[in-house]
C-alpha cells in the first residue's frame, strides 16, 4: 500500500494488538441497503421543494440507487416501498436490478396513505378495512417472493390522537390476528421484520410505539418475525444501543433503519446528527458477534442494515452517498474497539479504562483505512468527488422537476 498515512494507521493499530487484515475483510463484507424512497422528491407537511433530476419511476431510482453501489461498492440491495414502487411487471424491475448490479431487498408495504387507513390500518374497528390492509400485507409477500427478496418490512401508522379515542387493547388484538396470517403466509426462508415508532402520525398513542412492543409480537408469531429498530423512532434521549444489546442477545434484532434525528423523526443523513450514538450502536453488535451464544453471534452476522432517509433540501445520491460514508466510517471505528480489553476492564469494574477503551476507538482517524480498502475492492477512494465526476449528476438533469415523490 503506497499511502504513508495508511501505513502509519497499520504501524499504530498493530502496535495496539489490531489485527488490521480482519479489520479490512469485515470492511469489505459490510453491506448496506438503500432505500427507493430515499431518490425520490420528499418533504415535510409544510412542503414538498421538487428537484430536477429526480428518479420518474422505480426503474430510474434502480439505476440511481445502482450508482451509489458503483462508487461505494457495499450498496448492492434497493428496499421498495408498495405502491410507490408498484410496476405490472415485477420481473422486469427485477432484471432491471440485475443488469445494474443490484438486488431488490426489503419489500415495504405501504399502510399510511390510503383514506380508509384515517383510523388506522391493521388495527382499524372496521373489519373491510383491517381485510384490506392484510391483504395488501399479503400481496407484498407475494411481491418479495416474485423479486426473490427473504425481508417482508413492516411499519403501522396505527394510532390515535385523543385519550379515549381507542380500544387500546382490542387494537392490539387486531393486529396480531392480521400479523399471525401474514406470517403463516411467509416462504421458511423470509424474514418479517417489525418497525415500532413512538408517535407520529399519531400524537397520543402508537399502536407499536417501542421495542417491547415489537418483542413481544415477534415473539408470538414465531422465529421468522424479528424487531427493527429505526433510529429515529425513539423519544429524545433514550439509549438506542442498549436496546440494540437486548435485542441482540433476545435474538430478535432484525434489522435497523438508519437515519440521523435532532428532534423526532428527522431522517436526516445518517451520521450526521449524533455519529457516537452511530458508533455505539456498531460496538455493541460487534461484541455480540464475539459473544459465546452462537445464536447471538449468527443473530449480529445477519441484520439487515438499512437506510431510511428523506432527503428534503439535499440532493438525494449525494446524500446518499454520505450516509452511507459515514456508517462506514463508524463501522470501522467501532471495528478498532479491543473487546478482549474492554472484557477485562468491565470485569474488573474500572470505569476508566472500560470507558477509554471506547472512546478512543471513536477518536481515532480511520480515513487511510477506508482508502485503503476503497482501493482493494476497485472502487473510488472518495466516491463523493467521483460523483461529482462521474457526469451522472449532469445526465439526470434530463429528467426534468417533478419525479416521484417517496
Ligand atoms: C416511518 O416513519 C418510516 O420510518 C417507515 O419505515 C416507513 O416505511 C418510512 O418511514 C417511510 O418513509
Ligand atoms: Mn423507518
Amino acid at each position: 500500500m503506497s499511502d504513508r498515512h495508511f501505513a502509519l494507521f497499520e504501524e499504530q493499530q498493530r502496535a495496539r494488538g489490531v489485527d488490521v487484515d480482519r479489520v479490512m475483510a469485515k470492511l469489505k463484507a459490510l453491506r448496506i441497503e438503500t432505500p427507493s424512497w430515499g431518490y425520490g422528491d420528499s418533504g415535510t407537511r409544510f412542503k414538498v421543494f421538487r428537484q430536477t433530476g429526480v428518479p420518474r419511476d422505480p426503474f430510474e431510482k434502480i439505476d440511481d440507487a445502482a450508482i451509489v453501489n458503483r462508487l461505494t461498492g457495499i450498496c448492492p440491495s434497493v428496499a421498495i416501498h408498495i405502491p410507490w414502487d408498484a410496476v405490472d411487471d415485477y420481473a422486469r424491475l427485477q432484471t432491471h436490478a440485475r443488469a445494474s448490479g443490484l438486488r431488490i431487498g426489503a419489500v415495504n408495504p405501504n399502510l399510511f396513505q390510503d383514506d380508509d387507513y384515517v383510523f388506522g390500518s391493521v388495527c382499524n374497528e372496521r373489519p373491510d378495512i383491517r381485510r384490506k390492509a392484510t391483504r395488501h400485507l399479503l400481496e407484498c409477500v407475494d411481491i418479495a417472493r416474485a423479486v426473490e427478496s427473504d425481508v417482508i418490512s413492516l411499519w403501522f401508522a396505527d394510532g390515535s390522537n385523543y385519550p379515549g379515542q381507542a380500544d387500546l387493547r382490542r387494537r392490539k388484538r387486531f393486529m396480531l390476528e392480521s400479523l399471525t396470517e401474514v406470517y403463516g403466509a411467509l416462504d421458511p426462508g423470509m424474514r418479517m421484520l417489525i418497525e415500532y415508532k413512538f408517535f407520529e402520525p399519531g400524537f397520543y398513542h402508537t399502536d407499536l410505539a417501542d421495542w417491547g412492543m415489537a418483542y413481544t409480537l415477534a415473539q408470538r408469531l414465531g422465529p421468522q418475525a424479528e424487531v427493527l429498530v429505526d433510529t429515529g423512532h425513539h423519544a429524545q434521549g433514550t439509549n438506542v444501543e442498549h436496546i440494540v444489546a437486548f435485542l441482540l442477545d433476545e435474538k430478535r434484532l432484525g434489522g435497523f433503519h438508519f437515519n440521523s434525528r435532532k428532534y423526532a423523526d428527522d431522517d436526516l443523513i445518517v451520521g450526521a446528527i449524533n455519529p457516537y450514538e452511530l458508533f455505539l450502536i456498531f460496538h455493541q453488535i460487534l461484541a455480540a458477534s464475539a459473544d459465546e451464544d452462537a445464536g447471538v453471534r449468527q443473530t449480529a452476522d445477519r441484520i439487515a442494515y438499512m437506510i431510511d432517509q428523506s432527503h428534503a433540501v439535499e440532493p438525494k445520491i449525494p446524500a446518499m452517498i454520505r450516509s452511507v460514508l459515514n456508517v462506514q466510517t463508524q463501522y470501522a471505528k467501532a471495528l478498532l474497539v479491543d473487546l478482549p480489553a474492554l472484557s477485562r476492564a468491565q470485569a474488573g469494574q474500572d470505569v476508566m479504562a472500560a470507558e477509554n477503551e471506547v472512546r478512543s476507538a471513536f477518536e481515532f482517524d480511520v480515513s487511510p483505512l477506508l482508502r485503503a480498502v476503497r482501493e482493494e475492492m476497485g472502487v473510488p477512494v472518495d466516491p463523493m468527488a467521483a460523483y461529482r465526476e462521474s457526469g451522472h449528476p449532469e445526465r439526470i438533469m434530463a429528467r426534468g422537476k417533478g419525479g416521484a415523490s417517496w
